[in-house]
């Protein structure tokens, strides 16, 4: 535990080190070849990713700001006794600001596995709101989500937005949920961004903008892993997939092989023939219906949904 200012401390819980290589040789030689979405998020990516959110198409980012913009009052008034907001993989903890503009919570706690983001994301937090104490903690959310020593007072609401609890699988999805629910402990809430199903076409333009910025976050998940793995992929021959996939209520993203690719796996090699799909995300979306009965299942009681005129989004507020 750091002191790194008036109002900002700082807890490393030293996330562990994964071994790169043998989790991407692992999924690269699977029957069905994929890549795990963290590996979208370098340092470009996470700058195409901020881009795609401005796109025209995609319209889950801004849809979800309006809600927490105009709910943010109603929602505060729904969360008696709560001081306290923790956000896993808070990132560059831009999303929370309009509740911390308006609610003044004693307490601010962004978890993010990334210390250089999260340094720089909490100092100009409390440098933005010196009356909120900002905790920053390190740590991989999906592996820990037990808090440190001096952090354990219970009834924190648990912000996940941005329907990121769309890219876990179901199996995954159920026990993260879980996981939040510990998170918020006794008395706490959990506030949380759900994409909704919707018709195809709109899906489709959102996950294949006119201006190519979501293509070049998915082929950045292969200069990312040229560049640490030193693979070799030839991106000019790989081409972005994005399509909505009915039966599963999902988008999903691949990377086509338009050519043999010869890659380099350490000392091993391997060839993805031409036509070969890497299968690279998945982003579930949810009805409101489904989304609340996955909370109950998770050990919620959900007391509110807010969704925007079109139907495009949901924002659910549950108590743990
Ligand atoms: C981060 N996540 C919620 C985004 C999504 O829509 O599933 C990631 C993304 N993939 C392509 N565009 C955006």
């Amino acid at each position: 535990q750091q002191q790194l200012g008036p109002n900002l401390t700082f807890f490393d819980l030293q996330p562990p080190t994964t071994d790169m290589l043998a989790e991407v040789s692992e999924s690269l030689r699977a029957p069905t070849p994929t890549l795990h979405p963290k590996f979208f998020y370098d340092e470009t990516g996470s700058s195409l990713f901020d881009r795609i959110t401005r796109t025209p198409e995609y319209y889950p980012t801004r849809t979800e700001a309006s809600l927490l913009h105009r709910y943010a009052g109603e929602i505060h008034s729904r969360l008696d006794g709560i001081h306290t907001i923790a956000e896993p993989g808070a990132g560059s903890c831009e999303k929370v600001r309009v509740l911390l503009d308006a609610w003044q919570p004693t307490h601010y706690m962004p978890l993010e596995i990334s210390r250089e983001c999260l340094l720089g994301a909490s100092r100009r937090l409390a440098d933005d709101f010196p009356r909120i104490h900002i905790s920053a903690v390190c740590a991989d959310y999906c592996q820990a989500m037990a808090m440190p020593e001096g952090l354990q007072q219970p009834g924190r609401l648990v912000f996940f937005p941005g329907s990121t609890i769309g890219n876990f699988e179901p199996t995954q999805r159920a026990a993260f949920l879980r996981g939040l629910r510990e998170l918020a402990g006794p008395g706490g809430s959990l506030l949380i961004g759900a994409d909704l199903q919707k018709p195809c076409e709109q899906l489709h333009a959102a996950y294949n903008d006119a201006g190519g910025l979501t293509a070049a976050f998915n082929l950045n998940a292969l200069h990312h892993l040229n560049r640490e793995l030193d693979c070799g992929f030839d991106t000019d021959t790989m081409r972005h997939l994005a399509f909505y996939n009915s039966a599963q209520n999902r988008i999903e993203m691949h990377l086509e092989c338009l050519q043999d690719q010869h890659i380099q796996l350490g000392k091993n090699s391997l060839t993805l023939s031409a036509g070969t799909r890497i299968h690279t995300e998945n982003s579930y979306k949810f009805t409101v219906e489904g989304f609340s009965a996955e909370l109950v299942a998770a050990g919620f009681t959900p007391s509110a949904c807010w969704t925007d005129s079109d139907s495009l989004f949901s924002l659910h507020l549950a108590c743990a």
